[in-house]
């Protein structure tokens, strides 16, 4: 069996990194992507998620579908078609940006406004990131802890400049949709450090979007197909 033709018989979660501009996202979902990036991807522009299959306990894999949206902001129309139907959710912000981290009730807001009339109701993570830049960080932490206790948010921080944490961010996040446990070692081996110097994100990084399989793709996923590139 060639590796798409079972990334396609996984199961798949729709995964959602939403937040302020500047705040990380892309780099965050490049730097989970890059292991990825491998020979069965090819990578095109106009898409605006990727596949990448990661493995729970009990060996059990599951591919993430996961979805940058891009230059979207707050209000902006299509946000609520890429929230839609999610499984999980990463609300992103920026610990040395206090006013991305305000903004997050108003991200919140959307992502639950967008899933009323949702059968399926997204496991929502929030997630710190630039925890490389902590002694510039302007968002305590207990205020951080108090708005995950408050809404019933997994809480994660990140670096997705130096790779900290961020494969642990989207396993936690399946581990939780699929109400699996991460036991402690685990833990510690999803949360080495991805060693590679982040790439400048011009506008013009094609490796940000990768072409999954066709077979792998639902007649309802087609129709998120934006030719808007990704900020
Ligand atoms: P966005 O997709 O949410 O808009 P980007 O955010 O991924 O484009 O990142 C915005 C800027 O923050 C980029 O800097 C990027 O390199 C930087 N960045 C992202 N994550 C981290 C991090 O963990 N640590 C640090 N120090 N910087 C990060 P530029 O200068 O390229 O605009
Ligand atoms: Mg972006």
């Amino acid at each position: 069996m060639s590796d798409s033709e079972e990334e396609s018989q996984d199961k798949q979660l729709k995964i959602v990194v939403v937040g302020d501009g500047a705040s990380g996202k892309t780099s965050l979902a490049t730097r989970f992507a890059q292991e990825a990036f491998g020979k069965q991807y090819k990578q095109t522009i106009g898409l605006d998620f990727f596949l990448k299959r990661i493995s729970l306990p009990g060996n059990l894999n599951v591919t993430l579908q996961v979805w940058d949206i891009g230059g979207q902001t707050l209000g902006g129309k299509m946000l609520d078609k890429y929230v839609y139907g999610a499984h999980g959710v990463l609300l992103v912000y920026d610990i040395t940006n206090y006013q991305s981290f305000e903004n997050l009730e108003d991200w919140f807001s959307m992502v639950k406004k967008a899933n009323e009339e949702s059968d399926i109701q997204p496991v929502i993570s929030l997630v710190g990131n630039k925890i490389d830049l902590e002694h510039m960080r302007t968002v305590k932490s207990d205020k951080h802890q108090r708005f995950c206790q408050e809404n019933g948010l997994i809480s994660q921080f990140v670096s997705a400049k130096t790779g900290d944490s961020v494969y642990l961010c989207f396993q936690r996040l399946a581990a939780e949709i699929l109400g699996v446990k991460l036991n402690k070692a685990e833990l510690e081996q999803s949360q080495r450090v991805v060693k590679a110097d982040i790439v400048n994100y011009s506008q013009d990084t094609v490796a940000r979007t990768v072409n999954p399989p066709r077979s792998s793709m639902s007649p309802e996923s087609l129709h998120y197909f934006s030719s808007g590139g990704n900020t």
